[in-house]
């Protein structure tokens, strides 16, 4: 299950877990609250056969699905692990099943504090659009994630600042009204 907790927003080693002292974790409600964001438990080894999945699939109505994989040894590592962390948003929600390996998303709460959300195999989470968010590998180097999408997928990064996206203001104006 995902784990989440305030980051402390040191520059050393984004790979890190980056924990204050003391640890300051935050349950899914919580995190769904401050966040919007959406964290859900599938089966990884028989994802296709997954209620939770299927379920989300025909509610929310993802027609598109590849595979990402990621790792040390991914053409252009470097730059690929900067743009991954570098803050932006999405026009459409972020969708990922991972189904080996691990890593980090951090997102932005309503107060901007940095919350970073630990993922491994069976985790899929749902960011909204409009919420500003990053990604990095942790000190394992390896992923590998399912990607869905609603119609057909568009992946561009806008990064911050962005405020003056549609999809910002709606992402605010949901947030105040608590989703
Ligand atoms: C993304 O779009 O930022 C990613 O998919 C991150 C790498 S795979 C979990
Ligand atoms: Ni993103």
């Amino acid at each position: 299950m995902v784990r989440c907790w305030y980051m402390e927003e040191s520059s050393f080693d984004q790979r890190l877990e980056h924990h204050f002292d003391p640890c300051q974790y935050l349950s899914l409600l919580e995190l769904f609250d401050c966040t919007g964001v959406e964290c859900f438990k599938v089966d990884h080894e028989s994802y296709e056969t997954d209620e939770t999945l299927k379920n989300l699939r025909t509610e929310r109505g993802y027609t598109f699905e590849d595979e990402i994989h990621f790792h040390s040894g991914s053409p252009n590592y470097e730059e690929k692990l900067q743009n991954f962390y570098t803050e932006h948003l999405h026009t459409h929600e972020e969708i990922r099943l991972i189904v080996a390996g691990s890593g980090y998303f951090d997102v932005r709460d309503k107060d901007d504090r940095w919350i970073r959300l630990k993922v491994t195999a069976g985790d899929l989470i749902i960011i909204p659009s409009g919420i500003y968010h990053r990604f990095t590998l942790d000190v394992n180097n390896y992923i590998k994630a399912k990607r869905y999408f609603i119609g057909i997928p568009i992946w561009l990064p806008y990064n911050r600042p962005a405020e003056d996206m549609f999809c910002r203001k709606e992402y605010l104006e949901r947030l105040e009204q608590g989703f």
